[in-house]
């Protein structure tokens, strides 16, 4: 039997379902509805309306497969989360999630959506390559073109025609300076496409930073399986993922919004500390872990972890790398982050993977890795698991040893093939170079890197 609204009482008792009524809703359209988003947002967003006050419900937009609207629609865009630690697993149903539309057929429904009077939120986590930012930065209008960037203009230009209020537009993706890249990259949009809106949206929307830290494995056909021999409901759309869960926003909302900060959300004047110190330790740690890991026969986080060289490689990478680049806020102590941190990692009941890691590299280490080299550059401190790395990134990239998921995959494999070492080194982190970043090595630095990569082969 299927969890939907109808089955929902069946459920086994141990699960513990949400109890409250979804109908008179406020509304969040949320761009990018995968595992991520269901874990972290929607659960903060049900947490609240479990506490009685006006529900808030969540639209999910797919860009481009139907594959979530498939698994949630069926169900009334309910699902299970499960919560996976040495101790077992502990299961809630989440009631926020009323729907899945898919841009390439709903795109008058989602402009709707958004364009309703009920809509006060739009939010996203559409991955790093979900913003269409080229090389230096800017918006890359051809692939915007096919993003949420146009969804989102014609659903704004409506509001303004019907002298509706603006909307918060909050980013929930693994990005720098998450809200203030998406506000900019939503101008250049706006400014060449309906450059009319351009004031309306200025006075009217905000795009607060935000940083959100949840470990989401994708799930197995095995993980389903099991949920339904436990539960009595078979759930296609579950989510299995880890206790910890952190999510700190940016005190800049144009209008209402859930009372996330009741529910275990800090609402804050500056992100940034919290941000860096999160990209920097545990993403950058994660792509380390992910390449090193894979090369060296493992396949999962918690293996990786358990591998000595790689821990020490990892804590190198926090404590001497990135920690000394990040300006910590008030009470945040990166010594004590970095012990949770390897906690966090050695859950042996995760099984997350190391290749869903490495998936995007050349989108994610900026943001991981690269600008911590470019800290480094001034105090000369030569940051050798970042380095390492780089290398492995390399060895991966070059097609060479696994299939490779990345939107430049085919561009740094050429690189890769078609010159020596040294130069494909310097031809990926030259400043004009397919991958964005502040950072180009040093002699010394490629060095290094071409040597480890060399060791690879
Ligand atoms: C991971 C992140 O897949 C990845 O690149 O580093 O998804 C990571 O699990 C989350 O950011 C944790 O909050």
């Amino acid at each position: 039997m299927r969890l939907s609204q109808d089955t929902l009482g069946a459920v086994s008792g141990e699960v513990d379902a949400f109890d409250y009524d979804r109908s008179a809703s406020l509304e969040i359209v949320h761009f990018g509805i995968g595992a991520f988003h269901r874990a972290h947002q929607a659960q903060f967003t049900d947490g609240c309306n479990r506490s009685g006050a006006r529900p808030w419900t969540i639209t999910g937009v797919s860009l481009r497969s139907a594959t979530v609207a498939k698994q949630l629609n069926p169900q009334d865009g309910l699902y299970t989360l499960t919560i996976r630690s040495r101790d077992g697993n502990d299961t809630q149903v989440i009631g926020s999630v009323t729907q899945v539309l898919v841009a390439g057929h709903d795109q008058a429904a989602i402009v709707g959506r958004i364009a309703s009077p009920n809509c006060h939120l739009v939010s996203f986590t559409v991955t790093e390559k979900g913003y269409c930012r080229a090389p230096d930065g800017t918006l890359d209008h051809a692939l915007a073109a096919d993003g949420f960037y146009p969804i989102l203009c014609a659903a704004l230009a409506q509001r303004k025609k019907a002298g509706m209020p603006g909307l918060s537009l909050l980013s929930c993706d693994n990005l720098s300076g998450n809200g203030q890249q998406l506000g900019r990259l939503m101008r250049e949009w706006i400014d060449a496409k309906a450059p009319d809106l351009r004031e309306w949206f200025d006075q009217n929307c905000t795009t607060p930073d935000s940083m959100v830290d949840r470990i989401v494995p994708a799930p197995s056909p095995a993980d389903l399986d099991e949920l339904e021999k436990r539960t009595g409901l078979r759930d296609e759309g579950a989510i299995f993922t880890e206790a910890f869960s952190q999510w700190v926003i940016e005190d800049d909302f144009a209008g209402p919004r859930p009372a996330w900060h009741e529910h275990g959300a800090q609402v804050v004047a500056d992100v940034a500390p919290f941000e860096t110190a999160k990209l920097r330790m545990l993403n950058g740690a994660h792509s380390l872990l992910a390449y090193t890991g894979l090369d060296r026969g493992h396949t999962y986080v918690h293996e990786a972890i358990a591998d000595g060289q790689l821990r020490a490689l990892v804590k190198r990478l926090m404590l001497k790398e990135a920690a000394p680049t990040i300006n910590s806020g008030e009470g945040q102590d990166l010594t004590a982050y970095a012990d949770q941190l390897v906690t966090r990692f050695e859950n042996p009941a995760l099984y997350h993977r190391l290749d869903q890691i490495a998936m995007d590299g050349s989108q994610k280490i900026g943001q991981r890795w690269l600008e911590v080299l470019a800290a480094h550059r001034i105090s000369g401190t030569c940051c050798e698991a970042i380095l390492t790395g780089i290398s492995h990134w390399l060895h991966h990239v070059s097609g060479r040893v696994r299939p490779v998921e990345d939107p430049l995959a085919e561009q740094l494999r050429a690189i890769c093939e078609g010159a020596g070492a040294a130069e494909a080194v310097a031809g990926i982190f030259d400043p004009s170079g397919p991958v964005p970043s502040a950072w180009s090595p040093s002699t010394a630095e490629r060095e290094f890197i071409v040597e480890k990569w060399r060791a690879l082969q």
